[in-house]
């Protein structure tokens, strides 16, 4: 198969494309920072093609969808990985461009590659699409603002297209994991601040890319007759909040 993978010169997206390789896939591994991606292509050689691409960059998509070369043009599967948080304040000390970051590059990148490689798959009457979503999209949770909208947005976008590709055999499912370590999300999300980042790992048994890049392959190689539409998962040492009550003078 051949799996258009965004985000992937780290994170999930690293993991997935080293797991189709080695299981006989092709990947078009898009990302914007070249050097990583070409760090990946020298290790996995010919099956992995690097595609640099920012996904924010909306108007570029549908050239460089339209230009990937012969043995690449057929995209069985999408994968858009490619998302950010940035932050952790309460929306009233939250930074705007942070906000509009998010918005760019969680939603419109992910409208705007689907928009440009679905069509082909109606066409062909087959063909994948996984959204990396997350739990965030779901349970709202503190300094969770605009990055938990993004992801709300993702799964609602993902049971429409299911709505809309009723009749086909396009599959879409919606990944909705909780905590990882292991990959540059906390970093980033702390612009860049370790010890944060590191904290948020803290005492307990996370998941990891490796769990979450296994659960991508397994719904990748999963029976074209089903459709997981939602899989949400979790540590199980993460769980729900519950709702919270400000008690006078606290
Ligand atoms: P990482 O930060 O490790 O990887 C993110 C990837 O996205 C990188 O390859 C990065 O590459 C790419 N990316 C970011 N912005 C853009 C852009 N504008 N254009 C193209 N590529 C971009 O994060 P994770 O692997 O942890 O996360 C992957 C996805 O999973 C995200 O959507 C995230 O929201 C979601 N998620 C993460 C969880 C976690 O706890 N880690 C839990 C639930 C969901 P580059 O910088 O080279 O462009
Ligand atoms: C990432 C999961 O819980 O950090 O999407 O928001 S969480």
């Amino acid at each position: 198969m051949n799996v258009l993978i965004t985000g992937a010169s780290a994170g999930f997206g690293k993991v997935l494309a080293e797991r189709l390789v080695a299981g006989g896939h092709q990947v078009i591994g898009c990302a914007r920072r070249r050097d990583k991606l070409d760090a990946l292509a020298a290790t996995l050689g010919e099956a992995f093609l690097p595609v640099v691409m920012d996904v924010s960059d909306t108007v570029s998509i549908p050239q460089i969808i339209a230009d990937l070369p012969a043995g690449f043009q057929h995209i069985d599967v999408l994968v858009n990985n490619a998302g950010l948080a940035l932050g952790t304040e309460p929306a009233h000390e939250a930074d705007l461009n942070d906000w509009m970051r998010m918005l760019d590059t969680n939603i419109k990148g992910l409208v705007a590659l689907t928009h440009a490689v679905l069509p082909a798959m109606v066409a062909r009457d087959s063909g994948y699409i996984i959204n990396v979503g997350s739990i965030a999209g779901s349970w709202p949770y503190f300094g969770g603002n605009v990055y938990g909208a993004t992801k709300a947005f993702v799964k609602q976008f993902s049971l429409n297209l299911r709505a809309d590709l009723v009749g086909t055999q396009v599959r879409v499912t919606n990944l909705e994991p909780g905590n990882v370590a292991g990959t540059e999300f906390s970093n980033v999300r702390y612009h860049g601040d370790d010890e944060k980042a590191a904290k948020v790992y803290d005492g307990f048994k996370t998941m990891t890319g490796e769990d979450i890049g296994d659960i991508l392959l397994w719904l990748i190689e999963s029976p074209a007759h089903i459709n997981v539409n939602r899989l949400e998962v979790m540590p199980v040492a993460q769980t729900y909040n519950g709702l919270t009550i400000a008690k006078q003078g606290r």
